[in-house]
């Protein structure tokens, strides 16, 4: 059966938004695809029941040979993923357990207990498999209004000597909201000490990109993604409110780092800097529901939504601006462009792109060894695309493999396990847990 292949890197180029940094990628790839497939699989057509591919192999897909792989500047160019990957058969979905009400966050305690935030309002809890019936108590009220409610949840990292847990939420009214991120102590009936140690300076209208994604950086201070505000026709201070991601004094279309109890790192990037919020890290980003650390580098990832397509994959950097909405590879969703350009000068590309959209949510650098190749893979969940999808980067950041794993429910949160496997969460009435096996090996 068909394991981890890597992907048509001709097709991927088909319909595209033609640029010339595109077109000039494209006939380098198409110029390639031919030797590359060969190398592979000793003949001019892919084996599509090829089995495991080598980690050798894995590396020939697009960043040997001559192939330019980097921008004048250094920098890896972007390129176009395949929203419809060829099938990963090397892994299959299995339902841990369901009647989840659009789940969106999880965090495991040390002890192998689970919780899992619930949008309307809820922390369920996971203990020896088994879901129990009713919430944890103690939760403060959340505008659970579209896109908005209880949102991410994440572990001190000292979790297990002071019981700290970070949850992320939209407060306010329909009219009048901002993202909250707040801590309380778990103990064995649920939360107390509910204090607020975040909250956006903005008020933004209506129910839509609350970003809200939380990770711990190892030197122990946390990341808060923060959505734009929202899609046009909303405004803010005179102009459409995804301008907000431009302005170095708005959180909205932020990421802020902050220490645990809420208070501003002497370091962050722009601290000093009268004409910027020192709580930002990195600014210029749409709507990201997905950020993850690799635990063996340092690196921070995350994915983030584009508007009709150009979703993105982005490798983050403390003070970077991503470009949301000066350049982008997405369209209105009324059709038409929002940007002249899809790269400039001083705003940081993508590592990739996805037109059309998956919808990304949910990210997992993967560091194990519970899948064949999968050490440092991204997996990279998608609410459209229904599906994983999973991607092979070389040590440069270049795509050399992807493939898609279909779960069949709209994908929220994708995570690894203590036990080393892959998780995810579905945003339903009915939502699942699902885990990532390794299938058997052929017999
Ligand atoms: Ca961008």
């Amino acid at each position: 059966m068909g394991g981890f292949v890597i992907g048509d890197w001709g097709r991927r180029m088909v319909g595209q938004r033609w640029t010339v940094k595109a077109l000039a990628m494209a006939l380098l790839l198409v110029g390639c695809a031919s030797p590359t497939q060969n190398e592979r699989n000793g003949s001019a057509t892919p084996d599509p029941t090829a089995t495991d591919l080598t980690a050798d192999n894995i590396s020939v897909g697009a960043n040997t040979g001559s192939k330019p792989t980097e921008t004048a500047a250094g920098l890896p160019m972007t390129v176009a993923a395949n929203s419809d990957a060829p099938v990963d058969s090397s892994v299959q979905p299995v339902t841990v357990l369901e009647g989840l009400e659009h789940p969106w966050g999880m965090a495991w305690l040390p002890d192998g207990t689970l919780l899992i935030t619930e949008r309307p309002g809820r922390v369920r809890r996971v203990r020896d498999g088994v879901l129990e019936p009713e919430p944890l108590a103690g939760v403060a009220p959340v505008l659970a209004e579209r896109q908005g409610g209880l949102l991410d949840i994440a572990l001190h990292p000292q979790f297990e000597d002071n019981r700290w847990v970070y949850l992320a939420y939209a407060h306010g009214t329909a009219e009048a909201n901002r993202l909250r991120v707040a801590r309380a102590k778990l103990g064995d009936q649920g939360f107390t000490d509910w204090t607020v140690i975040f909250e956006a300076n903005r008020d933004k209208p209506q129910g839509q990109h609350f970003g809200s994604r939380l990770l711990w950086l190892p030197d122990g201070t946390l990341l808060v993604a923060v959505g734009d505000g929202g899609n046009p026709p909303l405004r803010l201070d005179g102009e459409l409110i995804r301008h907000q991601a431009q302005n170095r004094q708005s959180h909205l279309g932020a990421i802020v780092r902050i220490k645990d109890d809420g208070t501003i790192p002497d370091d962050n990037p722009f601290v000093g800097d009268t004409d910027a919020d020192p709580a930002i890290w990195s600014y210029g980003h749409r709507n990201i529901q997905a950020l993850a650390l690799d635990a063996a580098t340092g690196q921070v990832w995350s994915t983030e939504h584009g508007s009709r397509g150009g979703d993105e994959l982005n490798r983050l950097q403390a003070g970077e601006n991503y470009g949301w909405p000066l350049v982008t590879y997405s369209e209105e969703y009324s059709g038409g462009p929002i940007s002249e350009a899809v790269s400039r000068p001083g705003l940081v590309d993508p590592i990739l792109y996805w037109t059309p959209a998956i919808a990304p949510s949910g990210l997992a650098v993967y560091r194990g060894d519970r899948y064949p190749q999968g050490q440092g893979q991204l997996f990279a969940g998608g609410l459209v695309a229904q599906s994983v999808l999973r991607l092979a980067l070389d040590d440069q950041g270049q795509l050399v493999g992807e493939a898609r794993i279909p779960i069949g429910q709209r994908v929220r949160d994708v995570r690894q396990g203590p036990d080393g496997l892959i998780y995810v969460l579905t945003d339903d009435p009915n939502g699942r847990l699902v885990r990532l096996e390794p299938s058997p090996e052929p017999q």
